[in-house]
């Protein structure tokens, strides 16, 4: 007779090949084993332990989708797994995983130049260097395209002047992919490198969200950047949204692993917990609430790995990824929420971990392209009407 499973409603882990449940399950592991017993900590303090970059080498999972430069040429699906399994612990770990495989060492694999990618894929590959991602501006959000940072042309290079900000791991970066407009107001990639003179990281402090992870600034005055550190594979915003859409793409399925860690946390709570005489878990609402928080998991994973596959065939369009991003990170979001008032007072104490998720979440939902900046995505595919500009 078939079975159900309330962990696994309809078998996913039946529709992976067996290497990407060995990629899994080795993923799930590290998670728990490693980084799971630091995050306490690290968000308590704003701290991010530099060694986990290194860690995540070793695993493999550095620009794991990746052909050569010991890169290990994995699934999309594999990728989503990943994410899924490091965001389970934290959306902290799994944005500095998600920053350096797919909005640094993809853009240098895809548009960069054979010297560029021996000098940098194997050190962003193990961990040695890290990496940071250089497209938001103060004045220019949900819409890079009115950036203000240019590239003038000079002998030999650029100078390349401006102001990024909200940017994961800068201040600890090796390196910044950074896009800039030249004189033409054609947009170029540039790799800049920490010690150019005119370059500055500066930390943004403060953060309730997110605090395992360090976020900064990039700040450039009239950094000179030789013609050999341009991405010369670029000349448009697809180079960027092109990294977004690998970088969302994971989103989806990592906010899946932090809402399955809010939803197991509030079973196992109110199974123990006593109420009124009984456990809170054999009454009407707790257990309206689980249902409702299984539907949407199952649902989003089911739909993640729908991309995943035509990810891996070649035949994903952007628009698939902006339902999936948006709805993913929307639901895992209102089920944090939920799970935190499952716990009544405890669920605003960071052992119990979901409070943290709740935070972190209202960051996934706003990064990588708000959850209203997706829904006009799509109304521009359902419509043909462009609700963005003019
Ligand atoms: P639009 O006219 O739509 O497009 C301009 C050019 O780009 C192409 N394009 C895409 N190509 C590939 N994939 C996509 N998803 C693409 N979207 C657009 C398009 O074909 C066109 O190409 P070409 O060659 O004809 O020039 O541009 P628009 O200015 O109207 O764009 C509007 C909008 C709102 C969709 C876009 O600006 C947008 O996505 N805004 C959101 C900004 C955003 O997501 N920023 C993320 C910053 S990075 C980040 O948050 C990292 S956090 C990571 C972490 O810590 O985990
Ligand atoms: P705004 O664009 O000012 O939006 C504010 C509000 O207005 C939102 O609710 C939005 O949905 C809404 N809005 C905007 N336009 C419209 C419209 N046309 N119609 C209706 N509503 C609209 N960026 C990077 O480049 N690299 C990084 O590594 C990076 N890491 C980040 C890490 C953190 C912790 C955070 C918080 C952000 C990070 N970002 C990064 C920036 C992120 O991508 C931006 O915050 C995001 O794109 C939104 O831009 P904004 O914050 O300027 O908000």
């Amino acid at each position: 007779a078939a079975v159900f499973k309330w962990e696994d409603p309809f078998l996913l882990e039946e529709l992976l090949t067996d290497e990407e449940r060995m990629v899994k399950e080795s993923a799930h592991q590290f998670c728990q084993e490693r980084l799971m017993p630091r995050i306490l900590e690290a968000n308590r303090h704003e701290r991010f332990d530099r060694s986990i970059m290194n860690e995540f080498g070793d695993m493999g999972f550095l620009g794991a989708t990746l052909e050569g430069y010991g890169c290990a040429g994995v699934s999309y699906v594999a990728y989503g797994l990943m994410a899924r399994e490091v965001e389970r612990v934290d959306s902290g770990y799994r944005s500095a995983f998600s920053v350096q495989s797919s909005l640094v060492m993809y853009p240098i694999h895809a548009f960069g130049s054979e010297e560029q990618k021996e000098k940098f894929l194997p050190k962003l590959r193990s961990g040695e260097f890290i990496g940071c991602f250089g497209l938001t501006e103060p004045d220019a959000g949900s819409d890079p395209s009115s950036m203000r940072t240019r590239a003038r042309k000079v002998d030999g290079g650029y100078m390349v002047s401006g102001s990024k900000t909200w940017i994961t791991n800068a201040p600890i970066a090796d390196l910044a992919v950074v896009w800039a407009k030249d004189d033409e107001g054609v947009l170029r990639g540039f790799i800049l490198e920490k010690g150019m003179k005119g370059l500055t990281f500066p930390k943004i402090e403060g953060k309730f969200s997110l605090r395992a992870s360090t976020t900064g600034m990039i700040m450039m005055d009239e950094v000179f950047v030789p013609e050999e550190n341009r991405l010369p594979g670029v000349k448009s915003f697809a180079g960027p949204f092109s990294c977004l859409n690998r970088a969302r793409y994971g989103i989806a399925w990592g906010v899946m692993g932090a809402a399955e860690f809010c939803m197991h946390a509030a079973r196992q709570y109110t199974l123990d917990r006593k109420m009124f005489g009984r456990p809170l878990a054999n009454t009407q609402l707790i257990q309206k609430k689980l249902a409702d928080m299984q539907t949407e998991i199952a649902l989003g994973l089911n739909a993640a790995l729908r991309v995943g596959r035509l990810f891996d065939e070649g035949k994903v369009a952007p628009e698939m990824i902006s339902l999936i991003k948006r709805n993913n990170c929307g639901k895992a979001l209102d089920m944090a929420r939920v799970s935190r008032d499952m716990h009544g007072g405890n669920g605003i104490v960071d052992e119990y971990h979901v409070i943290r998720h709740v935070m972190n979440l209202e960051t996934v939902n706003t990064y990588e392209g708000t959850h209203d900046v997706h829904a006009l995505i799509l109304g521009r595919a359902i419509t043909g009407l462009n609700a963005f500009g003019a």
